[in-house]
């Protein structure tokens, strides 16, 4: 199917779907919306981005609305309980994300290119990136993920299967921007974002990094980026807030995490989880909120948080085809091409840089 290049239209490669130009009324006004928010939770990251460890957790404690960064919640114990959700049967994003590939590989293989410097990022255990080697053929392979350990292990493996491609781990901690080494030829790059991590930004932040990645890619680059889609509240706040309590327990762990950090004495007793859609911001959310009045200390410091306070632990925002469409094309990106499932729940785009 030829790509469509015009400033204004995506080409959905999915048959149950025309392409259509994007941005209704409606759409610019969620957008405004979505803004203003996204500009008041940014100001906060903003203030906090020069901070890190203790002094950023301790700005978003004593914040009047207190908040926590999410990547508190991946500890050792955060990291596996994120695996356990994956496979939960409310959390459908990684399996129709998985679908998504399976049904329409051979297609996504001809329109993103083989044998490019496949960037991974957000690697993890490297599993998702791995399924694609024998399609895609990448000359080069570089994982990076904010786990040098977890990171280390994935890659010694795959060395072993895949003697004939170079494979490179980055421990690189991406809330805090991506700068690639030398070493990784700028071009043929094509960076790999999987699992809708890009909705764990704010659509501004969102923007920030496309446009970095954007200018990261020289001859011939790309992205293949993996978005969740706005969906009926009802099956989103289940994902977020799953019967067996494994959402709630990969919220609660941050607590026990930031206590690590530190050196503060939550206890996940006096804390419940809430996991939620916000239709308004098109996001899932989740807080941690006291069943009682607590005081929670810290060395050189105590906060006390009265009953039924919130601490707000993470936003999953949620695309429209149209919108994600728009964002890549407003960062540089053009050619932009999408695979939905049957229900259109989940979207991977592939745009060329
Ligand atoms: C990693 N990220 C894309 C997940 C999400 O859906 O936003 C994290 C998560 N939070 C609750 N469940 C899963």
């Amino acid at each position: 199917m030829p790509l469509d290049e015009s400033e204004s239209a995506i080409t959905i490669a999915n048959p149950d779907f025309g392409s259509f130009d994007l941005i209704s009324e409606t759409l610019q006004r969620r957008q405004a919306l979505r803004t203003t928010d996204a500009l008041r939770w940014r100001n906060r990251q903003l203030s906090a981005r020069s901070l890190h460890g203790r002094d950023e957790l301790l700005t978003g404690l004593n914040a009047t609305q207190a908040w926590i960064p999410s990547k508190y919640f991946y500890d050792s114990l955060g990291s596996q309980l994120f695996e356990a959700i994956t496979r939960l049967p409310e959390y459908y994003p990684t399996r129709t994300e998985a679908a998504i590939f399976s049904r329409q590989i051979d297609d996504i293989a001809r329109v993103a290119g083989r044998g490019r410097n496949l960037i991974d990022l957000g690697a993890g255990n490297c599993e998702k990136a791995a399924s694609l080697f024998a399609v895609l053929q990448p000359a080069q392979y570089v994982a990076v993920d904010i786990s040098a350990e977890y990171l280390e292990t994935a890659l010694a493996r795959l060395r072993r299967q895949y003697p004939g491609i170079a494979m490179t781990g980055l421990s690189v901690d991406m809330s805090e921007g991506l700068a690639l080494p030398d070493s990784i030829p700028a071009d043929g790059r094509l960076f790999f974002y999987p699992g809708s991590s890009i909705g764990n930004f704010t659509p501004a932040d969102a923007a920030g990094f496309l446009s970095d990645l954007r200018r990261q890619c020289l001859q011939h680059g790309g992205l293949l980026i993996g978005v969740d889609l706005i969906k009926e509240k009802s099956i989103l706040d289940a994902a977020y807030d799953d019967a067996l309590g494994v959402t709630a327990a990969f919220n609660l762990n941050a607590l026990n995490n930031v206590n690590t950090v530190l050196g503060s004495d939550f206890d996940v007793r006096d804390w419940r989880h809430l996991g939620f859609f916000n239709q308004t911001m098109s996001r899932a959310e989740m807080h941690v909120e006291t069943r009682l009045a607590v005081d929670v200390n810290w060395p050189g410091g105590s906060r006390r948080f009265e009953a039924g306070e919130r601490i707000h632990t993470e936003n999953s925002y949620k695309y429209s085809v149209e919108e994600f469409g728009a964002l890549l094309r407003r960062t540089g990106f053009h050619n932009v091409t999408a695979w939905t499932d049957q229900r259109n729940w989940f979207a991977l785009f592939y745009a060329s840089a």
